[in-house]
């Protein structure tokens, strides 16, 4: 498997992966029910042109990186899961603009989603591992994490709140991508929300600032900036395959290596500002 320049591996990324949302029209989707629930509007309408965003991941080296003024100096910020900002401003800034979601978050820690007003602000996003290239209706039978329930009742108590599903097209899309640009075959499971996340924004934002995904020197075996659990699958991977999610973001950084090593930022391009 040769490895493609940056600039081929841009293209490949706008080209062939389908960044959308669960739409009303959308198979399984097109019932009388489901047009209760699903937004009115695209996220595209939703969020409008974004200029500068910035993706923030939930990684310990995140502490003490006094990154908190830097991040919220951007157009839009995406944050992850439960990433908490109440007594992180400092270091993680205090704007949110999406919120991407696994579904086993909705569904294992629905008592909290379902309750803490972390959620309640910006637009949500929720991801549900799918089977390799399924076919909408096949995954909607057999979602890994049954959160449709849960998306449902957030959506009744939160009509005003934007709050999509994505379309599970996009991660597997991404994974063939990320397997063709690596030496070794990886894991046979979809990208981190880190690696989706990123995907997304650069499908909205005219250029994306990534922290802490390709660490920093601040790295750290801790898991997570808000919590104290060590582990090194956080940052290497186990289930995703981050390791070579990390790889290929640091192959189409346009950002200076310094910035990476004192800031954990790598920067990337909108799609928009891409030429093929
Ligand atoms: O930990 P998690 O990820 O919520 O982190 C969000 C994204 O940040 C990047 N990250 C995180 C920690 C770290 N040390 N380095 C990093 O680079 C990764 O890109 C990661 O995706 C997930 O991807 O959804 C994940 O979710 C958690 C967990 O389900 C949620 O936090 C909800 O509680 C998973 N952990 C477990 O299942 C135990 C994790 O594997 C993946």
């Amino acid at each position: 498997a040769a490895k493609l320049s940056p600039e081929k591996l841009l293209c490949q990324l706008r080209d062939r992966v389908n960044v959308t949302m669960i739409q009303g029209s959308d198979g399984p989707f097109d019932t009388s029910e489901w047009q209760q629930y699903l937004p009115g509007k695209s996220l595209n309408e939703t969020v409008g042109h974004l200029g500068r965003c910035a993706v923030v991941s939930s990684a310990g080296s995140l502490r003490s990186s006094h990154l908190g003024q830097e991040i919220d100096s951007h157009d839009a910020v995406l944050r992850f899961n439960g990433a908490p900002i109440k007594g992180f401003q400092e270091d993680v800034g205090q704007k949110t603009t999406i919120r991407l979601m696994n579904s086993q978050l909705v569904t294992v820690e629905k008592q909290q989603f379902l309750g803490e007003a972390l959620y309640n602000t910006g637009i949500l996003i929720v991801w549900d591992p799918a089977p390799y290239h399924a076919e909408i209706h096949e995954w909607y039978k057999k979602p890994d994490y049954n959160f449709f329930e849960s998306y449902k009742l957030y959506r009744s108590t939160h009509p005003e709140q934007p709050f999509y599903i994505l379309n599970p097209k996009m991660q597997w899309q991404l994974w063939d991508i990320l397997q063709e640009n690596s030496l070794e075959e990886i894991q046979p499971n979809p990208p981190s929300s880190g690696m989706l996340g990123i995907v997304i924004m650069m499908t909205l934002c005219d250029e994306v600032d990534v922290y802490e995904f390709l660490p920093s020197k601040r790295q750290t075996d801790i898991c997570h900036y808000y919590q104290r659990f060590h582990d090194r699958a956080c940052t290497m991977g186990a289930y995703h395959p981050l390791l070579f999610e990390k790889n290929l973001v640091k192959h189409i950084n346009q950002g200076a290596d310094d910035d990476i090593y004192i800031h954990g930022k790598a920067t990337l391009p909108g799609f928009r500002n891409v030429r093929c």
